[in-house]
């Protein structure tokens, strides 16, 4: 474990914020869908002398010198990703999700293109095409959503007759905020049809997709795959492009560097192949099915206790709970109370929400991070019941202390990999 012996003599400021982090990591539960701990290895390979080096281009062709070790590293990184998710090319240097995502638009598509992908009030992501980013000023986004939202099932037929109207260039898979699987193969069928790229943003996913736990777009045909992968990948944080063909692998590197980074952040690429290579073990796979099983236990408790959980349900990672609904209390009072308990996790719009982002009806959360913990079923009905009894007694301050005080010790018994004990 790094003792941290240098920064606490040069910034005893910085280093009082970081003992701060590593207490409240260690005490508290991690519920947001899109968090997780990476092993000790990761974590020292983010620290290293990598950081120190330029590296515009790929292995073998950069434009500064000294790369020998450079090169070797990002290859490994890249042959690890194309083994892992089964396909022909990767691109491991986009810095994170949000860069990948824009990165591909450029590679793909012209200005005034057309992308379609879900609409984010039923859990799709910013860069997907919300009217606050930049890209919605080059690229046109068009629209899916569900057809039911007790069942979380995809409006397929409305998705293909707007793309038959509207001809996008690709038609996006991938959500940050929805509980269910998607039919990757109806989504192909769509766009063979229309003569679309098929893109899966599985940045939420990734590691279940990794482990075999979720099904894998390229099995049915999809042409690419983006994702970070600090989430369930439980890798460093940073982005990465997945393309089934090689073709295809050549215009994304073009359009990373030099269409729209500078440099590799070297001693994330290398984080990532060392993440990439827990990912290919045994065990990773169990892993992944246990974030699953641990999400359905939790899922099932909440519902058993009357909360309304959009889709009334999950098949991945992750719950959206409408807290209005089912508790008398908005989505940003219920993030306070669970905070006051030890428990993090984020307010989010719920399906079609009256209500606003920052104010939303609901709540999101999940169990990579916990499930990383070597938490297991019974643990998350345990964590669940801390949940509802905060809820009950919200206006009894002693009882809100007391149950953090709860957590807390029931937190310590899951150590935190990289947080001394
Ligand atoms: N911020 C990520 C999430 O929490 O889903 C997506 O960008």
């Amino acid at each position: 474990m790094p003792t941290y012996t240098a920064l606490q003599e040069a910034d005893t400021n910085v280093y009082n914020a970081l003992m701060g982090e590593m207490k409240r990591q260690k005490e508290g539960v991690e519920l947001i869908p899109s968090e997780n701990y990476v092993s000790p290895a990761v974590m020292e390979t983010m620290g290293t002398v990598f950081n120190n080096k330029y590296s515009e281009g790929y292995p073998g062709k950069r434009y500064y010198g000294g790369q020998e070790y450079t090169d070797c590293v990002e290859s490994i990184a890249i042959e690890r990703a194309t083994k892992l998710f089964r396909c022909e090319h990767a691109n491991v240097q986009p810095h994170a999700g949000a860069p990948a995502n824009v990165a591909l638009y450029f590679a793909l598509l012209e200005p005034g293109d057309t992308v379609m992908g879900m609409d984010l009030s039923h859990g799709g992501h910013l860069t997907h095409g919300h009217p606050v980013t930049y890209i919605t000023k080059i690229f046109n986004f068009v629209r899916y959503k569900m057809k039911n939202v007790e069942t979380g099932e995809i409006d397929y037929d409305a998705m293909r007759e707007v793309a038959l109207k509207e001809k996008p260039k690709i038609i996006l898979a991938g959500f940050s905020a929805y509980p269910r699987e998607l039919d990757y193969a109806r989504m192909q069928a769509i766009a063979t049809e229309v003569g679309a790229y098929t893109v899966a943003d599985m940045a939420h996913i990734a590691g279940m997709i990794a482990g075999g736990a979720l099904r894998n777009p390229f099995d049915d045909g999809f042409d690419i795959i983006t994702t970070t992968t600090h989430k369930s990948l439980r890798g460093p944080r940073g982005g990465m492009i997945l393309s089934r063909e090689l073709e295809l692998g050549r215009k994304i590197d073009k359009s990373v560097f030099p269409g729209f980074q500078g440099g590799p952040i070297m001693q994330m690429v290398a984080a990532k192949a060392v993440a990439f290579g827990e990912a290919l073990k045994p065990e990773f796979k169990d892993y992944a099915h246990q974030i699953i099983k641990n999400a359905k236990a939790m899922a099932q408790h909440f519902m058993e206790n009357g909360a309304r959980l959009i889709t009334n349900g999950t098949d991945n990672h992750m719950m959206l709970l409408d807290c209005v609904t089912s508790w008398n209390i908005t989505g940003q009072e219920a993030e306070t109370l669970f905070d006051r308990i030890g428990v993090t996790l984020n307010k989010n719009m719920i399906a079609d929400d009256p209500r606003k982002p920052m104010d939303p009806s609901g709540i999101r959360f999940g169990t990579p991070a916990i499930t990383t913990r070597g938490m297991k079923e019974d643990d998350m009905v345990t964590l669940a019941n801390f949940m509802l009894q905060a809820v009950e007694k919200r206006t009894d301050d002693a009882a809100i202390e007391k149950l953090h005080e709860e957590v807390k010790a029931f937190c310590l018994q899951f150590p935190v990999p990289g947080i001394p004990s």
